[in-house]
């Protein structure tokens, strides 16, 4: 097993960085471009693992992707350029990859079999293939088709109206993947708005969509052209350093180039009802999407209740929003987040046992959390569980604890951040 040493020290200081491309727009960035017609430059795509792996099975459909240092340029043949992969897909650890690209291949009339990493081979797909079977596809996987390995046949689909069970941009994302080359206008309802990534960037490559409240209508038989991308830094990243500074000793931390799309910086909304010092400055548009710099710096924190329709938009922050709630006085309940159990860990359960590790008061609930502030944390030994997200919370607990942290298994972090050590030391330079 390997583990990593960490114990930070070093005078409080000011510190800016920049955090590499969003994971969840540089998967649908090559998914997009593949599926158009013609030559696509992306730039600041996030070299993660999770993102070679899209790579990796749209080079097994046939797409040509040249990478650089500095862009990735992908020529497109349409959807029906798509070839029939020789060998099974194999997705590691990537439940987007895995999820978009069943809607996306669920109109292709081949076979496709998709495998993953033991988490992913756990995370439940019928939340996906429920409708694309509405729709004409056929899904057999493991034990009674709920997880993979999955084979899906591909069909001529038809369009569908559904109401999503759960609010998940993966959900809606891969049905508007397939709703793009069926019969008809496909109709999707969304419980509460979820990351809407996919939406903006359909428009971008030439697609059209109309949202009206809480519906999404997809017009079938469409087709894409090829467009230049740059991709904006990873709000979900750039989360692990804004909570760093929130929870210092009198540090700052300036963010450039973020990505600030509402639907993803819920974190926000929290760090201010907390009485955090947060500013966003230098706002601008990008291909459609926001982008600007954070400031954070360290004040006195205060609990709050966190729960409803902004769940969706913090989903991914809510372990290290748990951390954040170790640091401020007074009871933080996280309520409504059972979506957290089907992660790339069940993150209810790894953050109550790792931060319990490390002093905090924290109990698990059905939906979520209750962490009881504000507590010093001490050190010891923790483990990622395979999870980067529960990785990268960890190392940034290190950096308030009194004494040294070991952390098991770290490799994980390099599935959506792999200089994330680099930066962090950044900041702690004596
Ligand atoms: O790709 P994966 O493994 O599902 O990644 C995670 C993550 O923490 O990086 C979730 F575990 O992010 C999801 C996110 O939780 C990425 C995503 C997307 O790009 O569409 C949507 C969210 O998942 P969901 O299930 O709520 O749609």
């Amino acid at each position: 097993m390997t583990i990593m040493k960490l114990h930070f020290t070093g005078h409080p200081v000011k510190t800016i960085i920049e955090v590499p491309g969003d994971k969840s727009i540089s998967h649908r960035a090559i998914m997009f471009a593949a599926i158009a017609h013609g030559k696509t430059t992306i730039t600041n795509l996030l070299v993660g693992e999770d993102v070679l792996q899209t790579i990796r099975c749209f080079r097994q459909l046939g797409v040509d992707i040249q990478q650089s240092d500095e862009k990735v340029t992908v020529i497109g043949n349409g959807f029906h350029g798509l070839k029939e992969p020789r060998d099974v897909l194999y997705t590691g650890n990537s439940g987007t990859t895995t999820r978009l690209l069943f809607g996306l291949l669920a109109s292709l009339p081949y076979t496709f079999t998709f495998t993953g990493d033991a988490s992913l081979n756990n995370r439940p797909m019928k939340r996906i293939t429920i409708p694309l079977t509405m729709m004409g596809a056929t899904f057999i996987g493991r034990n009674n088709d709920q997880y993979l390995p999955m084979t899906i046949r591909g069909a001529n689909l038809q369009a569908i109206n559904y109401h999503m069970p759960v609010a998940s941009a993966q959900v809606k994302s891969a049905l508007i993947f397939a709703a793009l080359q069926a019969n008809g206008i496909t109709t999707i309802y969304e419980k509460a708005p979820s990351r809407n990534h996919t939406e903006i960037m359909l428009q971008y490559f030439g697609g059209q969509l109309r949202r009206q409240g809480n519906e999404i209508i997809v017009e079938g038989q469409q087709s894409l052209l090829g467009k230049d991308i740059h991709v904006p830094g990873d709000f979900s990243s750039a989360a692990f350093f804004i909570v760093m500074a929130a929870i210092s000793d009198g540090r700052e931390v300036t963010i450039k180039n973020v990505g600030l799309n509402p639907t993803r910086t819920g974190l926000v909304e929290v760090l201010q009802q907390m009485n955090g010092k947060i500013t966003i400055t230098e706002p601008s548009i990008k291909n459609g999407e926001r982008v600007g710099t954070i400031i954070v710096k360290a004040s006195e924190l205060q609990g709050t209740v966190i729960e409803g329709e902004i769940i969706p938009r913090l989903i991914d922050e809510i372990p290290i929003i748990a951390l954040l709630a170790t640091q401020c006085s007074g009871t933080t309940i996280i309520k409504d987040a059972s979506e957290l159990k089907v992660k790339e860990s069940n993150r209810i359960d790894t953050v109550v046992t790792e931060l319990r590790k490390l002093g905090a008061d924290i109990e698990a609930t059905d939906d979520g959390l209750i962490i009881r502030g504000k507590r010093p944390l001490t050190g010891g030994i923790v483990n990622s569980h395979g999870d980067h997200r529960i990785g990268m919370m960890l190392a940034i607990a290190a950096t308030i604890c009194k004494e040294e942290v070991i952390l098991e298994n770290p490799e994980c972090i390099s599935i959506s951040y792999p200089s994330f050590f680099q930066d962090l030391n950044k900041c702690f330079l004596k």
